[in-house]
């Protein structure tokens, strides 16, 4: 397992001065700086990609295809690649962002692995999806509107090989008013230690908050199972960030 974090570091001052509330948007000005963002705002992000390759190579099955839903740089996508033994499996990565896949589409350029990667610039509520392995929605779903979550996680769950898995990290919510009001303090101090001032943190909170819905553990885990995933495990939470790993048996 190597190091494969993208080689331009520019540094996210995006909510640094005070700014209108628009809703926040994956554009060319987040696509620039997104590998600083998302390794400064998401707790064990730098975990849970190594891990996305360890666990590819668990469950990819020859002759497959792998996706990744919502790849933005294609930091997902890359781990997969490398967790893939199989010349014959197809590697997809998924982003409606164009900002994202262009750029996505250089880091591709300089992974030195060979396996193709097909980038679509496409809305993963309608891109189409068959034959999968291993799927993954790592920090995506909860951009997708709650009322449109069931149906997408149906058509992977019908799209999943007997054997395959979904892996799903997402920011979560809390039952517990108490605990909620916890791991929020906690992710923001995890976002101070990695130099965002509380203005940025404020503004960021504005702007992301009708765009990333988070659900409870619990909403997630009934509704893999509505969508055909017969099991459900947390393997990895730091804070209000959860990866899950969902298997399909039959
Ligand atoms: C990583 N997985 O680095 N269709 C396609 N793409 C979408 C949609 C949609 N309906 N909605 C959102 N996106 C990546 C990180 S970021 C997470 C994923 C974050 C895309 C959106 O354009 C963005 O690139 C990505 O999902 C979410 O492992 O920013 O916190």
């Amino acid at each position: 397992m190597s190091n494969r974090t993208p080689p331009e570091q520019l540094t996210d001052r995006l909510f640094a001065t005070e700014r209108n509330p628009d809703d926040f948007r994956f554009d060319a000005s987040v696509a620039r700086v997104f590998p600083d963002m998302i390794r400064r705002s998401v707790p064990g992000y730098t975990t849970i990609i190594p891990m996305i390759e360890v666990i590819t190579e668990q469950y990819v099955q020859p002759g497959s295809h792998c996706y990744d839903l919502g790849c933005s740089l294609g930091a997902s996508t890359l781990a997969m690649r490398h967790g893939i033994p199989y010349p014959d499996c197809t590697l997809v990565g998924v982003d409606n962002s164009e900002a994202m896949i262009e750029r996505c589409e250089h880091y591709v350029a300089l992974d030195d692995h060979d396996l193709p990667v097909i980038l679509r610039c496409e809305d993963i509520l309608s891109t189409e999806l068959s034959n999968a392995s291993v799927t993954t929605l790592n920090f995506t779903l909860q951009f997708v509107p709650p009322e449109q979550r069931l149906a997408l996680l149906t058509r992977i769950g019908d799209a999943t090989l007997p054997g395959g898995v979904l892996v799903l990290s997402e920011k979560i919510r809390f039952e517990s008013d108490a605990e909620q009001a916890i791991q929020t303090r906690l992710h923001h101090e995890f976002k101070r230690a990695n130099g965002y001032s509380d203005l940025e943190i404020s503004q960021k909170r504005a702007a992301i908050e009708n765009v990333l819905i988070p659900e409870t553990l619990a909403d997630h885990r009934d509704r893999l199972q509505r969508a055909g995933f017969d099991q459900v495990l947390v393997w990895y939470q730091c804070f209000n960030f959860v990866s899950m790993l969902a298997i399909k048996n039959s």
